[in-house]
């Protein structure tokens, strides 16, 4: 039985804070499911959102999360047979888009010009029952843990399409700037998965022993280091620099410094997103040195399902801490602090 009423967190002004409290269930409309959510995972977007910090605007009041995996209750009218009630499926970043403009023919559904967007255009996962646009949901196979899978669902899709994005092949060596946080530890994941050497960048020395432990080969302290990019380069072979590079970290700094270490020939791929920041790289080297600088956003479907894959073969393993939705205040505390190893997962049932 679904309830009228449940529990959420709610950001009723910009800035916040999250105040978790009991608000209705919506209803979705012919082209929606409703989705008992079980577990969501907490991405730094979310703090974003919260904090209004980015230079597009929220829905207010919010209900933020798009990592979200629970289970089909309830659908619309036109939503097809292939998905039934009871069927695990996820809330990603993107809720929805119009299917029909070029990008998303073309399977570019993030660059839709009409995107709803979990947790921050519509109401997100923080919740016990949320509304997702069927067409888009996260098809979750059957079997998969809905905890385990959850930071899948948005820090998984994203560093699996961004190191497709990089061009980086198996045998060669990606740098994962942010590599202790929850994009960069399934970063080292999925690049040792597709074969793919780690060179992880971050802070501290617990977030260093957390990637030797998924697999990357050396590990560079921001923090500690004198000479980063020297550094960096040295740990590649011929120290020559890494193939690719992943721009994970909420700070400006590295996002000026990466095209300094990459390899020649090399792509940098930004994908965090430190409010108000810039790139900048010197013109000179860009060119003699053939560096690619690009943008990575999210994961279309198909990006999706191929993430998903990845996990239910096992390749996928990332440390995660489970606390109570009514627990979240005290994660953002934790992010904002740069002290979260790989993904806090809150359950909505707390
Ligand atoms: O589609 C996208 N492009 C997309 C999808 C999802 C998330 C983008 N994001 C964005 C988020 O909005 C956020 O800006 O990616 C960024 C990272 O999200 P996250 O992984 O959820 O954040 P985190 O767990 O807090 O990890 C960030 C890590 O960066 C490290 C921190 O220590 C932390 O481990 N870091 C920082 I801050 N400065 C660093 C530096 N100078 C650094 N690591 C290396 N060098
Ligand atoms: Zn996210």
């Amino acid at each position: 039985d679904i309830p009228t009423e449940q529990w959420a967190q709610v950001v009723e002004a910009p800035g916040g804070p999250a105040v978790y409290k009991k608000i209705p269930v919506p209803s979705p409309g012919p082209d929606e499911v409703l989705i008992n959510v079980k577990y969501s995972g907490v991405c730094h977007t979310d703090l974003h959102a919260m904090k209004g910090d980015w230079p597009i605007p929220t829905k207010i009041p919010l209900v933020g999360g798009h990592e979200g995996a629970g289970i089909v209750v309830k659908k619309g009218s036109l939503v097809a047979d292939d998905i039934k009630l009871g069927d695990a499926a996820g809330i990603k970043w993107l809720n929805g888009s119009c299917l029909s403009c070029s990008f998303c023919q073309q399977s570019d559904e993030p660059l839709c010009q009409s995107a709803l967007l979990s947790g921050y255009t519509v109401d997100g996962s923080f919740q016990q029952y949320a509304i997702a646009k069927a067409a888009h949901i996260a098809r979750i196979p059957e079997g998969v843990d809905l905890e385990e899978v959850a930071p899948v669902l948005c820090a998984g899709i994203t560093v699996y399409k961004g190191l497709k994005e990089s061009g980086v092949r198996p045998g060669q060596w990606v740098a994962v700037v942010g590599a202790g946080g929850g994009l960069g530890s399934m970063a080292v994941q999925y690049a040792k998965a597709m074969g793919v050497h780690v060179i992880g960048i971050d802070g501290g020395s617990e977030k260093g022993e957390s990637v030797k432990k998924l697999g990357g080969s050396a590990y560079v302290d921001f923090m500690a280091s004198k000479d980063l990019v020297e550094e960096v380069k040295a740990a590649t072979p011929d120290g020559l620099g890494p193939h690719a590079v992943l721009l994970l970290a909420v700070s400006e700094k590295p996002f000026q410094q990466a095209t300094e270490y990459v390899r020649s020939r090399g792509a940098v791929v930004c994908i965090g997103l430190p409010a108000g920041a810039y790139l900048k790289a010197p013109v000179f080297d860009t060119v003699l040195r053939m560096i690619t600088i690009k943008g990575s956003y999210v994961g279309n479907r198909q990006d999706t399902a191929e993430a998903l894959d990845f996990f239910q073969r096992g390749l996928i393993k990332v440390p995660y801490k489970t606390v109570g939705l009514s627990q979240l205040g005290e994660v953002y505390q934790m992010m904002e602090e740069s002290k979260i190893v790989g993904r806090y997962v809150v359950d909505t049932s707390k």
